[in-house]
């Protein structure tokens, strides 16, 4: 599963970040086992308008979306590199994730300590990226502005709060998107549908082995249809029907939005 790091000055806002991000999961959807891996480490349903249509049509008992595992990494500041403040331990675990979420402190209280005293975010946003780079960490990253009001003007980057969750579901697809993923559905048995990421580019049996290895060895053909022609078509069957249904082999680019029935030997 694709890692993304939560990085950033100590109190910028990442720890909060991240819990907002569990406490985003849709509670009556998949239960998945090892949500939590670690204290800081979780795994973070991708929110998708288009499983709710399919689901529609479809009707199934269970819908299972598909997910991407943030860390929440220790604070780092000016010579991190050099190991100051948790510098190693940041280094280590920042270089094992595929993409780096920046939290950049905009919000304003005074209670809550800036390691350099004033709250700029201009500034703190070199140094983070400044330590990235002379730790070698060359990761695509996602600038994110912790704030408290709307309102004002915050530049081209994405704006949340942090605290609230506001701005938190466009965080979790524009890091999808970071990170090249496209979306392909299955549906088992009318019964289950799972949303399943897969980087851009790749073929159905790729896919076909992410959803289970056996389906990859025996491989016969995948059915596939694209969502809104089965949106359309108001059902599997009925877009079966109507020759709406391709069958395309194991070479087949996969798109974002198919829908796919794997038909496989055992
Ligand atoms: N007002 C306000 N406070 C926030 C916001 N986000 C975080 N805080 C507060 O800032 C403090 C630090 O937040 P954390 O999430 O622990 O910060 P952190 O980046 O994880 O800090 P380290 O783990 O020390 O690196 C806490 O008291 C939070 O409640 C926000 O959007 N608005
Ligand atoms: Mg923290």
């Amino acid at each position: 599963m694709l890692e993304v790091g939560i990085v950033g000055l100590p109190n910028s806002g990442k720890s909060t970040l991240f819990n907002t991000l569990l406490k985003k999961q849709v509670a009556n959807v998949a239960s998945y086992p090892f949500t939590t891996i670690e204290p800081n480490v979780g795994v973070v349903e991708v929110p998708d308008e288009r499983l709710a249509k399919l689901a529609s049509v479809i009707n199934p008992e269970k819908i299972i979306p598909a997910v991407v595992k943030f860390i929440d990494i220790a604070g780092l500041v000016k010579n991190a590199h050099q190991g100051e403040g948790l510098g190693n331990q940041f280094l280590a675990k920042i270089r094992e994730v595929d993409a780096v979420v920046q939290i950049i402190r905009a919000f304003k209280d005074e209670s809550v300590s800036h390691y350099y005293g004033s709250i700029d975010p201009q500034r703190d946003k070199e140094i983070v990226d400044l330590e990235l780079e002379l730790g070698e960490i060359k990761k695509p990253t996602l600038y994110v502005v912790n704030v408290d009001d709307f309102g004002s003007d915050n530049g081209p980057d994405l704006v949340v709060n942090a605290k609230t969750g506001k701005g938190v579901d466009e965080l979790i697809k524009k890091t999808y998107e970071l990170l090249d993923l496209i979306t392909f559905y299955t549906v088992k048995g009318n019964k289950e549908i799972t949303a399943w990421s897969l980087k851009k580019g790749l073929t159905a049996f790729v896919a076909a082995e992410k959803v289970h290895t056996d389906m990859a060895k025996g491989f016969i053909k995948a059915e596939v249809i694209g969502f809104d022609d089965l949106v359309a078509a108001g059902s599997w069957l009925g877009a079966k029907s109507q020759g709406k249904v391709r069958l395309e082999g194991r070479d087949y680019l996969v798109k974002d939005g198919d829908v796919i029935e794997f038909k496989f030997n055992v």
